[in-house]
C-alpha cells in the first residue's frame, strides 16, 4: 500500500469526468487499498479516485474516521466502483462540507438527506444501500467528483471566486518555497 498525493483546487484534472470501471481487477483493489491508506492518513472521510489523479468512478469512504485520527474508532471502510444514485428523497439536510481537494475551506451545503445507491463493492459483487445524513452527504459529494463538481460550485460566484483565489494564491506560494 502507498500513499498517493491529493490533487488540490485549482488544477483541471479535478474537472475531468471519471470514467465507468468495465473489469474489476487486481489493479482496481490496489487502487482502493492505496486510497484508503490516503483518507486515513489525510484524515477525511470518503475519497474519489480523481482526487489521486486516476480518472476512474472508484471511491472510498469510512466515515467513523476522519475527524479524531488518534481516538482510532473501529475502521469501517466501504468501497464504491461505478456508483449510481437511483433515489434521493425530497427531504434535505444541511452540513458543513470540506474537501481535501479543497484545503482548509467550509462552507454548508444543502444535498437531500437520504439516497439509494448502486455500485460494485471491493470484489466487484453489485450492491445497493440506503444511506441517510453524514453518510448521504458523503456518497453525494463523492459522486459529484466523478463528474467533475466540487462543493464549492454550489456557492455564489462570489464566495467561489474568493476561494479559487486564496487557493491558487497558497499554491504559488508554496511553489515559490521549495524554488528559493
Ligand atoms: O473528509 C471529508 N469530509 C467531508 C465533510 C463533509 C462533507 C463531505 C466530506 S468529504 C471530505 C473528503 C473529500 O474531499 N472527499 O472527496
Ligand atoms: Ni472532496
Amino acid at each position: 500500500m502507498a500513499i498517493r498525493k491529493i490533487l488540490t483546487e485549482p488544477n483541471k484534472i479535478l474537472r475531468e469526468k471519471s470514467l465507468r470501471v468495465e473489469n474489476m481487477s487486481k489493479d482496481i483493489q490496489k487502487l482502493m487499498d492505496d486510497m484508503l491508506e490516503t483518507l486515513y492518513a489525510a484524515p477525511g472521510i470518503g475519497l474519489a479516485a480523481i482526487q489521486v489523479g486516476v480518472a476512474k468512478r472508484v471511491i472510498v469512504m469510512d466515515i467513523n474516521r476522519g475527524r479524531d485520527k488518534d481516538k482510532e474508532p473501529k475502521k469501517n471502510p466501504m468501497y464504491f466502483v461505478n456508483p449510481e444514485i437511483t433515489w434521493k428523497s425530497e427531504d434535505q439536510f444541511t452540513y458543513e462540507e470540506g474537501c481535501l481537494s479543497v484545503p482548509n475551506q467550509f462552507a454548508e451545503i444543502e444535498r437531500p438527506k437520504q439516497c439509494q445507491v448502486k455500485h460494485l463493492d471491493y470484489n466487484g459483487n453489485p450492491q445497493e444501500l440506503k444511506a441517510d445524513g453524514l453518510l448521504a452527504t458523503c456518497i453525494q459529494h463523492e459522486i459529484d467528483h466523478l463528474e467533475g463538481i466540487l462543493f464549492i460550485d454550489y456557492l455564489s460566484k462570489l464566495k467561489k471566486e474568493m476561494i479559487i483565489k486564496k487557493l491558487s494564491k497558497q499554491k504559488k506560494e508554496n511553489m515559490e518555497r521549495i524554488v528559493v
